[in-house]
């Protein structure tokens, strides 16, 4: 094990002994963790962690995100991407676009398709079912991780149909696991304010659930840097943990940085790179249940996705190619990275490229072809 380093904070002794002992940590220590200056210091032991469960791996995918349709019923204050369908901007894609956006202009052979979209008044259960299967005989190497919690319970009640049965009809057509989507941040006074049109928490943690439930694996997220405080973070992380310690069905989290541009909510200053990597390390400190921390690069933008690769994170996400949600927010990233470039961000970390299927199988290729290894 490496030297410790000085830590510049004293409260993080007691909690350097939890983690070198792999003991849960408390709601107090995760606001500690939060509020204390000592950034290396919570880095130096969110490390610890990663390099305990994951060694030098970095993970990545070779992924394609789609968003068949912008047109939403809500209208969160928090969203630069959601249209009402008689914004004469929106757009929703006939069946033919979508297999036609999937298997556009890509030449690495793609391993995950991220779909999502607004909540559209019209599309039905059954346009959704016909998407998929279009896609899987299309593409059936590709793994379709799609729809969040909150597309799942609109369908549900739209259609007036149990959330169990969306997802058993939903996954029978093609739904290979979800996406960690829509969670935002769960306290109930915030979510009134950045996305008062959208599930409540308790809601979004019970879809989650009957997915798990169901059989079906998924991501979970929180959405920071807009008025939360550090205690709507360790709630939001410890909810997350529990639910994991009762389904296991949780593969990675990523802390999502809020882009306020564009949106009801343009005021609110960017974050910052100290708060970028803070939320990494916390998280992985925090949820100790959850496998996988992800640097989702689109959003951290590279340079600190790449640091975050030493701060608790073991992936960085894909080659995403066409994004949307955070570039009508006003991200400045590109939209796609491609294969090589993710190598050497990652090499360049001193961590060992591992290329995954979405269940985090690894992928081995040759130039034109991949197995995933079972
Ligand atoms: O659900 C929306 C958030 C999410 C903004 O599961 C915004 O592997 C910042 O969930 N600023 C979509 N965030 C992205 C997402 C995701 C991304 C990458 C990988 C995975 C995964 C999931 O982005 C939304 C919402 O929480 N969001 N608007 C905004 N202005």
């Amino acid at each position: 094990m490496p030297l410790p380093p000085q830590f510049e904070d004293s409260r993080l002794l007691p909690i350097r002994d939890q983690v070198l002992n792999g003991q849960r940590l408390s709601f107090e220590e995760g606001l500690t963790l939060y509020k204390t200056p000592d950034l290396l210091g919570v880095g130096w032991l969110a490390n610890q962690v990663r390099e305990r469960l994951h060694g030098d791996s970095t993970f990545f995918n070779v992924n394609r995100h789609i968003n068949p349709t912008d047109v939403c019923v809500a209208s969160c204050r928090l969203c630069a991407f959601g249209k009402q369908k008689r914004d004469p901007k929106s757009y929703t894609m006939t069946l033919e676009q979508v297999w036609e956006t999937a298997g556009r202009g890509w030449s690495e052979a793609i391993t995950e398709f991220h779909i999502v979209g607004g909540l559209h008044p019209e599309l039905t259960i059954e346009w959704y079912e016909q998407m998929l299967r279009g896609l899987k005989q299309r593409f059936p190497q590709v793994h379709l991780k799609a729809f969040t919690m909150v597309e799942i319970s609109y369908f549900a009640q739209r259609q007036k149909l149990p959330v169990r049965t969306v997802l058993e009809r939903l996954h029978a057509a093609g739904m290979d696991s979800l996406p960690g989507g829509g969670a935002e941040i769960f306290n109930e006074r915030v979510r009134r304010i950045i996305c008062d049109h959208k599930i409540d928490g308790s809601e979004w943690l019970n879809i989650a659930r009957a997915a798990h439930q169901a059989g079906l694996k998924s991501n979970c997220t929180m959405l920071y840097g807009h008025i939360e405080t550090a205690e709507d973070r360790v709630d939001h992380l410890v909810k997350l943990r529990a639910l994991q310690d009762e389904t296991g069905g949780f593969v990675t989290y990523i802390p999502l940085a809020f882009h306020p541009d564009n949106t009801a909510l343009e005021h609110l200053p960017k974050t910052t790179g100290f708060n970028d990597i803070r939320n990494i390390a916390v998280a992985r400190l925090m949820l100790d249940n959850i496998p996988h921390i992800k640097a989702y690069w689109v959003m951290m933008t590279p340079k600190i996705a790449q640091i975050a690769q030493r701060f608790g994170a073991d992936d960085i996400d894909g080659t995403v190619v066409e994004e949307k949600i955070y570039h009508d927010a006003g991200a400045t990233t590109s939209q796609v990275m491609r294969r090589h470039e993710l190598l050497r961000l990652i090499e360049e970390a001193g961590r060992k490229p591992i290329e995954r299927d979405t269940l985090y199988r690894p992928v081995e290729r040759t130039e034109t072809t991949f197995t995933v290894l079972v």
